[in-house]
């Protein structure tokens, strides 16, 4: 395509609004001065022919007959099916989710073993999309060298990626789309300050040896970005709704009577990512609360986290499970029978049809707790172990134990006011355990509940805990 047509396409793109600039609150909570949403060129034929063509001739010199195509879900799906037909190029389908937990099918179509495969995508950031996409080709037996991509925001993501051995064909990096808005006069000078200023300060690599800090540091990275990279569905629905609610809190509502439970579900569900229960400590705890609290879950929009800390042989574990898995999105275990356990989890949510997220009890706050180091990192290799990604959502833990930006923490023992209970509990403030414990949700509960006004306390909670997330990735 010509300069020209180059030129064209990029005033045809900010014409359908498919980018963007003002003010715009990501998922993360931080505001970018542009906006790239290519998924209204569906609706724009012409141009969506154009985007294929040019993305197309870019591939030219790398691709060869044999070579495949593989749109990153779910915008660069149509782009890739047309680049696939005019190209008379094969195409294989990534699925954002297994189509039924039997089988698992995560890639759609056939290739041989060995073969080609290029992917396609809309817009990279930190290229955590085009990456987990190449990992799972991977797995799949394909070869993946190259990722052809129509917008760049120049955030470290062609770095990440050729650190992954993916070389990074881009059509628009954002200065070129900057610098044909600006000579075309639809942006003024101070627009490309501000979007220079963004890009700067919002890169996904550390300069200083090449390599992502997303993966040195999970705990910098936005909840977005690591939302992006994850395959685990039940980590990202948990990160999802974290981000629609800007709470990383989870209230432990550890009462005796269904009644005193749902009321302050009630209370507090709107403040909350997850509400964690006990449910063996419910006196008259029926299939009705379950209902009731699934119900108010979906109403409040937050996730059911039942903390039995399960640890037994995994015959047990199943049956233990499957009584869980129907209302429950969470649950814990010890690591300490080992990955039998988590077999036993797994065949339960089979049986179910039911996918439960596990969250491993890598540390404990309480005094006197027998956890040591040794104990702790065997925890965490059993849950980063291979084929354990389906399952664990992350520990429970007082301090970073796993360097993993899928996996998440979640730390127990916070509180506002107090430092200890009356028995062996230890307690640290909501930004503590954020900023210094490395926390992505804190769990409090009395904090919260045993306080005159629950639904008040859960917002300040709320409130700090998130505040902490954004400090500590800014
Ligand atoms: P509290 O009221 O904020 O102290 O409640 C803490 C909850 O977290 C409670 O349900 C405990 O069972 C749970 N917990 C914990 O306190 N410490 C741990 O190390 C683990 C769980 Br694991």
């Amino acid at each position: 395509m010509s300069l020209q047509g180059v030129e064209e396409l990029v005033l045809d793109l900010e014409n359908i609004g498919a980018i963007k600039f003002g003010e715009f609150k990501l998922k993360s909570g931080l505001m970018s001065p542009v906006y790239f949403d290519l998924r209204v060129i569906v609706s724009h034929p012409k141009i969506l022919d154009s985007v294929a063509q040019i993305m197309l001739d870019q591939i030219k010199e790398v691709q060869s007959n044999e070579s495949l195509l593989c749109g990153v879900p779910y915008t660069a799906l149509p782009i890739a099916s047309i680049m696939s037909v005019k190209g008379n190029l094969g195409m294989v389908v990534r699925r954002k989710e297994a189509k039924d937990y039997g089988t698992k099918k995560m890639v759609e179509g056939t290739w041989t073993s060995g073969q080609d495969c290029i992917i396609v995508e809309d817009v990279i950031t930190s290229g955590g999309s085009v990456k987990e996409t190449a990992q799972l080709l991977r797995e799949h037996d394909m070869k993946v060298t190259t990722c052809v991509v129509l917008l760049d925001r120049e955030q470290g993501g062609k770095q990440n990626l050729i650190n992954d051995g993916i070389n990074v064909i881009s059509i628009f990096p954002i200065s070129k789309v900057l610098d044909t808005l600006v000579k075309h006069k639809k942006i003024n000078s101070a627009t490309v300050e501000a979007v220079q200023a963004f890009i700067n300060n919002n890169q996904t690599t550390n300069s200083t040896n090449g390599v992502a800090k997303s993966e040195k540091h999970p705990e910098n990275m936005s909840f977005q970005a690591r939302s992006e990279m994850n395959v685990n569905p039940v980590t990202r629905r948990l990160l999802d709704v974290m981000l629609r609610k800007q709470s990383n809190l989870c209230v432990a509502i550890d009462k005796t009577k269904s009644s005193q439970v749902l009321e302050l579900v009630k209370k507090v569900g709107k403040s909350v990512a997850v509400v964690k229960l006990h449910s063996d400590i419910i006196e008259d705890w029926s299939s009705a609360v379950q209902e009731e609290l699934t119900s108010l879950s979906k109403e409040l929009d937050f996730m059911l986290f039942e903390d039995r800390k399960l640890a037994d042989i995994g015959n047990t574990v199943k049956h233990q499970t499957s009584s869980i898995c129907g209302w429950a999105d969470l649950l814990t275990v010890h690591g300490l029978p080992g990955p039998g356990l988590l077999q036993g989890v797994q065949a339960a949510c089979a049986d179910a049809g039911r996918q439960i997220g596990v969250l491993l009890v890598a540390e404990m706050s309480n005094a006197g707790n027998l956890f040591n180091k040794d104990y702790t990192k065997a925890v965490v290799g059993l849950g980063e172990g291979k084929g354990m990604e389906e399952l664990v959502v992350g520990f429970i833990a007082q301090s970073r134990v796993s360097q993993r930006a899928g996996m998440l923490q979640m730390t127990p023992g916070v509180h506002l006011a107090d430092s200890s209970d009356s028995g062996d509990q230890r307690y640290t403030s909501p930004g503590q355990a954020v900023l210094e414990k490395g926390a992505d949700l804190v769990i409090a509960g009395r904090g919260i509940c045993a306080d005159t006004n629950p639904e008040t306390k859960a917002e300040e909670y709320r409130q700090k805990a998130w505040d902490a997330y954004l400090q500590r990735i800014k």
